[in-house]
Parts: C-alpha cells; sequence; structure tokens
C-alpha cells in the first residue's frame, strides 16, 4: 500500500503543557508532489544573494521536492508556515546583537567553504577515505553551536565538520585530519567521521549509525550526576531513527529523567534511500518519543531563527526541567551520502536539489534576513566570504604540507585495558579478539 506522509500542519505535542516557545512548524503538503518540470534557472554552486525569501513566501510557493518518489505525497523538508520575522521574536533571538547575526553567518559560510575546499583535493585524488559533506544543512551546526551555554555537551554522527566548525574547532586541525596526517585532530587516524573536541564539549564524530545517540545519553547522565546546568544535545538522521538502540535510549531518557534534546536532522534520505521508502511515519519521525511519554517537536532548519527558537527552547527545558525531548528539523544535503556515492542524483532529480539550493539554501536565507535588516551590507557579505575561502585555502595547504603519521603512532591513543594484564591487554593490539 502506498504510503502517505502528509504532516500535520501545526506542531503536534504529546505533553499535557506547551514548552516549545514559537510554534515548532510543520507542514502539511496534501497534495502529491509535483515533479518539477525544469530546473531552476540559477544553478547555485556558489551561494547567492538574491531578493529577501521570507518562509512565509516559500511557504506559498508549491513544495515540488523529492518529485522522484513515486508514493510521496508529503516532504519532510518543508518550509515554515511562520514568518523569520516572527521567530526573530522569540526570547532566543530578540536579543542578539548585529554581531551576533553576522557571526552566524560567518560560521555557516566558514562551514561551507571549508568542505567544498575538500570536496575539490577529494576529485583531485589528494584526500582519501570518507567524506560525508553537510552542505545545505549549515544552519543546524551553526544555531545549536550559537545557543551552548558553555556546559552542554554535543555529539554527532559521521556528518560532523559542521558541528566541529560550530563549537570552535580549527579549520586546519579539521582539514589536516582529512588529509590523513599527523597534524589533524584525531592525530590522522580518524578522518572524516571523527573529528573529536571534548574541550570545546564536542564529543564527535561516529560512524556506527545511532551509535552516538547513547553517548550522548551518558553525557546527559553525567550532567545530571554531577548537578551541571547544562544539557546534552545529541543529533541523529532521520535513518537512524530505526536504530533500535534509539528507542532504548528513548526509554532510559524518560525513565531517568535525562536532559537531553535529540536533534533528529531529516535530511530526507539514508544513504541512497528516502525517508518514505525507510520509515514508518505517522506524521513525523519525532512523534515516535509519544511512545516513550517524551516531549516531542517539529521545525524547519533553513531559517536560523526559527531553528534557534526552537532548539533554544528544547535546551532551555533539559536544563532547567531535567527532561528528554525530541526535535526533528528539516533539513536538506546537497551532495550524495558521501562523496563516493555514484548515485547522488539516480535516486532524487537533479531539479530536487537544485530547487533546494535556489530556495532553501539556510546561507542565503541569513544573507537575505541580514540585508533586510541592515545588519550587514553586501560587500561586507562578500568579504566575509572572501575571508572564509581563504581560511580553508590556508587550510587545504596546511594538511598537505603536515607529516603522515608516524608508524609507531599507530599504537598510541589505543584504549586498552590497563588493570588485565595479558599480552592484549599491555599493547591493544589483540583487544577485540581477546
Ligand atoms: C549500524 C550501522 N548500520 C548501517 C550503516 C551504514 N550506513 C552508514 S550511513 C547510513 C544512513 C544513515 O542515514 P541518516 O541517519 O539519515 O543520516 P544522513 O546520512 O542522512 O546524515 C547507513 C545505513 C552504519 N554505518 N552503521
Ligand atoms: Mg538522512
Amino acid at each position: 500500500m502506498a504510503r502517505t506522509l502528509s504532516l500535520p500542519s501545526k506542531s503536534k505535542k504529546t505533553a499535557p503543557k506547551k514548552v516549545v516557545g514559537p510554534a515548532a512548524s510543520k507542514v502539511a503538503a496534501k497534495k502529491p508532489a509535483k515533479p518539477v518540470k525544469k530546473a531552476p534557472a540559477k544553478v547555485v554552486s556558489k551561494i547567492v544573494v538574491k531578493k529577501p525569501v521570507t518562509t512565509k513566501a516559500l511557504a506559498k510557493k508549491s513544495v515540488a521536492v523529492r518529485a522522484t518518489q513515486p508514493t510521496a505525497t508529503a516532504k519532510a523538508a518543508a518550509p515554515s508556515k511562520v514568518t523569520s520575522s516572527d521567530f526573530s521574536k522569540s526570547p532566543f533571538n530578540a536579543s542578539l546583537k548585529p554581531a551576533q547575526k553576522v557571526g552566524f553567518l560567518r560560521e555557516m559560510l566558514r562551514i561551507r567553504r571549508f568542505e567544498q575546499q575538500a570536496l575539490k583535493y577529494y576529485n583531485q585524488g589528494i584526500m582519501g577515505g570518507f567524506l560525508h559533506l553537510y552542505n545545505g544543512q549549515e544552519s543546524v551546526a551553526a544555531g545549536t553551536a550559537s545557543l551552548m551555554n558553555g556546559h552542554d555537551e554535543i555529539i554527532t554522527a559521521y556528518r560532523d565538520h559542521g558541528h566541529a566548525l560550530a563549537v570552535g574547532m580549527g579549520m586546519n586541525e579539521c582539514m589536516a585530519e582529512l588529509f590523513g596526517k599527523g597534524t589533524g585532530c584525531s592525530k590522522g587516524k580518524g578522518g572524516s567521521m571523527h573529528f573529536f573536541a571534548p574541550d570545546k564539549h564536542y564529543w564527535g564524530g561516529h560512524g556506527i549509525v545511532a551509535g552516538q545517540t547513547p553517548l550522548g545519553l551518558g553525557l546527559a547522565f553525567a550532567i545530571k550526576y554531577k548537578k551541571i546546568n547544562g544539557c546534552a544535545v545529541a543529533f541523529l538522521g532521520d535513518g537512524a531513527v530505526n536504530q533500535g538502540v534509539f528507542s532504548e535510549c528513548l526509554n532510559m531518557a524518560a525513565l531517568w529523567d535525562l536532559p537531553i534534546v535529540y536533534v533528529i536532522e531529516n535530511n530526507g534520505y539514508s544513504m541512497g534511500t528516502s525517508l518514505e521508502r525507510s520509515s514508518a511515519v505517522n506524521g513525523s519521525l519525532a512523534k515516535r518519543a509519544e511512545g516513550f511519554c517524551v516531549e516531542w517537536a517539529t521545525c524547519g532548519g533553513f531559517d536560523l531563527y526559527e531553528l534557534r527558537a526552537n532548539l533554544g527552547a528544547a535546551m532551555e527545558r533539559a536544563r532547567k526541567e531535567s527532561k528528554p525531548m525530541v526535535l526533528e528539523v528539516s533539513t536538506y544535503r546537497y551532495y550524495g551520502h558521501s562523496v563516493a556515492d555514484a548515485n547522488a542524483k539516480k535516486y532524487r532529480a537533479p531539479e530536487e536539489i537544485e530547487r533546494y539550493k535556489v530556495d532553501y539554501d539556510p546561507i542565503t536565507l541569513w544573507q537575505n534576513q541580514l540585508l533586510k535588516e541592515k545588519v550587514v551590507t553586501q560587500a561586507q557579505i562578500e568579504k566575509i566570504d572572501a575571508e572564509a575561502k581563504a581560511e580553508a585555502a590556508a587550510a587545504a595547504e596546511f594538511g598537505i604540507a603536515s607529516p603522515w603519521p608516524t608508524e609507531e603512532s599507530i599504537f598510541e591513543d589505543i584504549y586498552h585495558e590497563v588493570d588485565h594484564k595479558t599480552e592484549a591487554g599491555q599493547t591493544g593490539r589483540f583487544f577485540f579478539s581477546e
């Protein structure tokens, strides 16, 4: 039977009381998505500054997205019906200073330019391994980092570059890690999926789908146990939601009242499988939290104000009431699952990708918003972008010029037992086969 995914037009929550300040936005797309006939005129390989587009205006347009999926009638990554200006009045946005707003733009541009630089070297064969790009989703990481209070902890999956840069990791250590060099943040032994900076409250970078969800729960447990005024934010994809361990986490989070926000970055696809084909969805993925008595909400992730308003409220509640919550955020990735995904344009129409780039690009939307508010000029945007590009290029040079890890270092930083004195326990070499 064809499965439909009509999202309710209003935010729904299970709890008796409302916890997320502004209505978390959901958009119903009741009619079958219309295939996009032709690609938008402008191919956005670079960030385009165009006439301000409000999320309200976007909502009026037919959301012809993911048109390749025959059974899909509603789309997860629909724009909000509420305007950016509405969300700008949220308590989490109203007192933002112009410099902070411009700072968010800088962060998103840095992430975009960093990844584009990496892609260049990957395509040239100079960089190897995996490379899961976050292009299109930058607002989620930048928005989250901007809400962290110094005691909050975050953890994510393998699409981790954006979160890393947003929490303040340097481009050099991140780029060098991508090149597999000893100067990388994981000494060249982790690569793209394993960026870490516990000193910046960032716990990585995990390749096992949903593997980060119980680890995030552990962070939340520690926060509660130590009576810290913070929360844990654990990101997961729309595919990861189907992993059993996530259900176990929700159960335990509810039982123990743990201060965690699970942010589902719903980009519509798990590798080459669309949401419609991979998940049984009753309105939203977040709604599954109901089964565990956990609060949930959904919101758009394209507009930074909207993201901050909703996630800010969820994090605040986790900190103050020590309660878990699931927030599903609509977003979109421009590239394939990883750069090695040869089918990136086969399981979704190229027009769909262009549509998101043109109409929903989080950087373009934010630039336009800031231009509208007159907190930045076009010339300033260009300068910030040029700086981000130069920083990324310099980081690539640093990575290329850096030394490889030494042979001996392969046995360093390996977790091994010190209280169980077998040969394996001493060297760590046979840790898993002991
Ligand atoms: C336990 C496990 N099963 C399968 C995989 C292979 N795998 C890697 S990514 C992925 C899809 C996950 O998609 P999603 O959670 O939506 O995240 P996104 O890539 O969209 O960010 C799969 C199945 C894995 N790494 N771990
Ligand atoms: Mg996904």
